[in-house]
């Protein structure tokens, strides 16, 4: 039996469209090489927790605090993920409740501001996120957003002029973190310019929680009013958001997610959050952290020595950012590799560079990760292998039989490395 025969015997026959697509897409992930930067593969016991009957239950509020009755054993549940959350990254206390990590930065910057007001961000074209300041996104059309990039020359953020933007603009919130950037983030130097300016101070850790939580990229938690950060990626647990502050910071935010941008916690949800938790705590998840920064290193080393460019000449983290345009001539755009890699097996996402000249739904660049690949146990040898065959890809200019044999090289790959233990659906 394999997994999702195990897990989905009645869905097969009450409804086969959605299992037919449910096992499709099981087969992609099997067989294809995973480089999303922010996605990865749930363990077993996620996987159980999430598809559990606590998607029956109705708990609008906080344990002890709830607006309907039955909850003692949600309560039990919450509390658990509350503790472990703590534990993981030595946090005072924590709000396990947001659905995504769009809804925790949203609560953290309603409990800090007014419509607006203005905060600053790093901007989405030089490696934010959306939640930064984008002006498509409530951050940009809530509050005013000051945003700041990065250093032209070297690409790595600017401290100094970040400093000059606080103090010409006075923002009243400073907002780190990023979607793109391969390198550490010093949320000390963040801190202290947050401090010296006496404005609050959030860290959107959502991309390096796992590298965070193994103590392998330097913590937010100590200088921070609000850390926030989304439990799927690098943490490797369930679709969600986290929120974790100290003691006297938690009502604020607690009351901006219920009632404030949110109805019923999805109890399901944090039941899987907590096991994840769990599972980060483990001594393996060092192990898996590390190995994680070992591959990104080896494999941005390996892509260079091919000759492709990476912004900053490498990583620190666990993604690395492909400059394209700096590649041959120059012609190659991030959404053409996009689909090529695709056809060949290998999921990337186009995304800007910073001196971005194309739109961004073109793009100069291709965003790489390797937290999925680690958890399925790839090491060094495969990395090197998956340069060749990203470069492969690249000189082919979407040649389909040379894609086309890429692909099963890939997939002869990855059948070595099955997915929950299982070699075919
Ligand atoms: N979509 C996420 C990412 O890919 O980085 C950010 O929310």
């Amino acid at each position: 039996m394999t997994i999702l025969q195990n897990f989905h015997t009645n869905l097969k026959t009450k409804d086969p469209a959605i299992y037919d697509a449910i096992h499709r897409e099981f087969n992609r992930e099997e067989e294809g090489l995973e480089l999303i930067a922010s996605e990865n593969y749930v363990s077993t016991a996620v996987l159980e927790a999430q598809g559990s009957i606590l998607t029956n239950k109705y708990a609008e509020g906080y344990p002890s605090k709830r607006y309907y009755g039955g909850c003692e054993f949600i309560d039990q549940i919450e509390n658990l993920a509350i503790d472990r959350a703590c534990r993981l990254f030595g946090a005072e206390t924590a709000n396990v409740q947001p659905h995504s990590g769009s809804q925790a930065n949203m609560a953290t910057y309603l409990a800090l501001l007014s419509p607006g007001d203005a905060f600053a961000g790093m901007s989405l074209n030089q490696g934010g996120h959306l939640t930064h300041g984008s002006p498509a996104n409530f951050s940009g059309k809530l509050f005013k957003v000051i945003s700041y990039g990065l250093n032209p020359k070297t690409h790595r953020l600017d401290y100094d002029q970040i400093r000059d933007l606080i103090r010409k603009e006075k923002p009243k919130v400073l907002v780190a973190g990023a979607s793109a950037y391969p390198r550490i983030i010093d949320f000390e130097i963040l801190g202290t310019l947050a401090q010296e300016a006496s404005i609050d101070f959030v860290v959107d850790m959502a991309h390096i929680a796992g590298l965070v939580a193994a103590g392998l990229h330097p913590s937010p938690i100590p200088f921070a009013t609000y850390t926030t950060s989304t439990t799927h990626k690098t943490l490797r647990g369930p679709r969600g958001g986290l929120i974790l502050c100290r003691s006297d910071r938690i009502k604020a935010v607690n009351s901006q997610i219920f009632p404030g941008i949110q109805g019923g916690p999805l109890m399901h949800v944090i039941a899987a959050k907590a096991v994840a938790f769990s599972e980060a705590l483990s001594p393996s998840f060092l192990e898996y952290q590390k190995a994680t920064l070992s591959n990104a290193k080896k494999l941005a080393q390996e892509l260079m020595e091919q000759g492709l460019p990476l912004i900053t000449g490498g990583t620190d983290t666990h993604l690395m950012l492909a400059d394209l345009s700096l590649w041959k001539d120059g012609s190659i755009t991030g959404k053409e590799a996009e689909a090529w890699l695709d056809r060949a097996g290998i999921t990337v996402n186009k995304n800007t560079v910073p001196h971005e000249k194309r739109s961004p739904f073109i793009t100069s660049g291709i965003r790489i990760g390797v937290p999925a690949i680690t958890t399925r146990g790839m090491g060094s040898e495969e990395m090197k292998k998956i340069a060749t065959w990203i470069i492969q890809v690249l000189e082919s200019k979407g040649d389909q039989s040379q894609l086309q044999k890429i692909r099963m090289d890939v997939k002869a790959l990855c059948s070595e490395f099955p997915l929950y233990g299982s070699s075919k659906v």
